[in-house]
């Protein structure tokens, strides 16, 4: 019970922070970031959100939470799309299902997006395949109309959930996210490899985007590109970090 006291305090006590992945696309060139939460309680002490996301959830906190994350994500936005306004520039931010399914979740996302000024086109919303366990209907049109707004839509972790082919030819997503535990092994496993070649595939023959997570190394990202991956993020093109350090790496250095 003391995580959970810690956590419910946290918000008020500002101890949360965004760190920021970069997304690379096949030339090399910056396509964005994934927003990653961060609860830092003690300085220089992150804690990872695999660790409080679940009690977020448990408690109900995760929906105040989203909308904190949701709103600094957008007014970061707004600040990076106006030091780079010749470029698209795009924030993925992970959405869980609680949230996602709250009633009034599209109106109170247009209220962050319009307060913040950031151009909704560079906002991508990550969803995993338990948003879509039932009421797949409600959930397209949900989807739908944050679509008219603009926004994007990728699925994470692709392939470790309950997927089934007939809900992901019906959902009108953007793009597709290899999971990390694909891109692994992916040189030394030939189930692996046809695993990532398969999702690929099958990705581009369903008009989406396809980025791969969790690139390490150089030999994985050559068999990505060999099969055509559109996108990569991971540890080899740089780590999440704090607004500050990737906007010196990646915004102002571009
Ligand atoms: O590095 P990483 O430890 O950041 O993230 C661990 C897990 O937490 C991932 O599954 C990621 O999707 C999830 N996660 C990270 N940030 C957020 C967030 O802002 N909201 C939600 N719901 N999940 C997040
Ligand atoms: O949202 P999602 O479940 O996809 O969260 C992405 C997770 O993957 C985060 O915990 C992030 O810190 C982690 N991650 C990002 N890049 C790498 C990488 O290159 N290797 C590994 N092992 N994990 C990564
Ligand atoms: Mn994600
Ligand atoms: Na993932």
């Amino acid at each position: 019970a003391s995580m959970e006291t810690a956590l419910s305090r946290a918000l008020e006590q500002r101890e949360f922070e965004l760190y920021y992945q970069p997304q690379i696309d096949r030339e090399g060139g910056l396509l964005g970031a994934e927003v990653l939460l961060r609860w830092i309680p003690e300085p220089g002490k992150p804690v990872s959100p695999a660790e409080f996301i679940p009690l977020a959830e448990d408690t109900g906190l995760i929906v105040p939470l989203g909308y904190w994350v949701l709103e600094t994500a957008c007014l970061q936005l707004r600040a990076w799309q106006q030091q780079c306004p010749e470029r698209g520039f795009s924030l993925a931010v992970n959405i869980s299902a609680r949230q996602f399914h709250q009633h009034d979740f599209i109106r109170r996302l247009q209220e962050i997006i319009e307060r913040s000024g950031a151009d909704p086109c560079g906002l991508k919303l990550e969803l995993t395949e338990s948003v879509v366990l039932d009421d797949i209907a409600g959930v397209i049109e949900k989807i739908d109309g944050l679509r008219r707004l603009g926004l994007g839509f990728s699925m994470d972790d692709f392939g470790t959930g309950y997927s089934s082919l007939s809900y992901l030819k019906r959902l009108p997503l953007d793009q597709l996210k290899i999971d990390t535990s694909f891109v692994r092994d992916l040189a030394h496993s030939a189930n692996d490899l046809a695993i990532v070649r398969a999702i690929i595939a099958m990705g581009h023959s369903l008009n989406l985007h396809v980025i791969a997570e969790g690139v390490e190394t150089a030999e994985q990202k050559v068999y990505l590109e060999r099969y055509g991956c559109d996108a990569y993020q991971g540890y080899l093109f740089g780590r999440p970090m704090a607004a500050r350090e990737f906007e010196s790496r990646f915004i102002v250095a571009a």
